[in-house]
């Protein structure tokens, strides 16, 4: 009788543990939420590189709606994307990659421009020349309910030098500082 309940017992956890999955598994074959975060995408764009450069920048200016944060970057055109920021150091700029996800407040714009927080594109697969814009995907998570999403938009590409009035004295990428 010990043993036959026992069994039972089991029985039932497993039934338990697997009703407890299934939510998961409907979720998991549902797409997700293209933006979670009411993401607005303003004035995104790309600089040109020259030949033999193998990292370029992106820039835009993003505005959630709800308190999120900015998980990821992906592009087609380069092996590497992350999220880097400029700091003055002893009169030379640094760059170097965010530790963590970058927050979007709600409701507050955040500026990735040159001389400041920007997208670092590297292990360029291609040239990057005016013309062709360059898709870029966002990852990004809602920081109330958790839910994760993607946003692809296409950036236009702009010459080396468009940015000269944005940036900071020194603020240039070079070659040197990216590899
Ligand atoms: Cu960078």
């Amino acid at each position: 009788m010990l043993k036959r309940s026992a069994k039972r017992f089991l029985m039932a956890a497993a039934l338990l543990a697997a009703g407890m999955d299934s939510p998961v598994w409907a979720q998991s074959d549902q797409p997700a939420p293209a933006d979670p975060c009411g993401l607005k995408i303003q004035a995104p764009w790309v600089r040109a590189t020259v030949p033999g450069q193998r990292g370029t920048g992106a820039f835009m200016r993003l505005t959630a709606s709800q308190s999120c944060r900015l998980m990821a970057v992906q592009t087609p055109i380069a092996g590497v994307a992350q999220v880097h920021r400029m700091t003055m150091k002893d009169g030379v700029m640094h760059m170097r990659a965010l530790e963590s996800a970058l927050p979007l407040p709600a409701g507050q714009t955040v500026t990735l421009a040159p001389g400041g927080l920007h997208l670092m594109l590297m292990d360029l697969k291609q040239p990057v020349a005016a013309g062709a814009p360059v898709p870029i995907t966002l990852t990004v998570q809602n920081q109330q309910t958790g839910a994760r999403g993607q946003i692809t938009l296409d950036a236009p590409v702009r010459a080396l030098d468009a940015d000269s009035a944005g940036a900071a004295p020194g603020g240039k990428m070079t070659r040197g500082m990216m590899s």
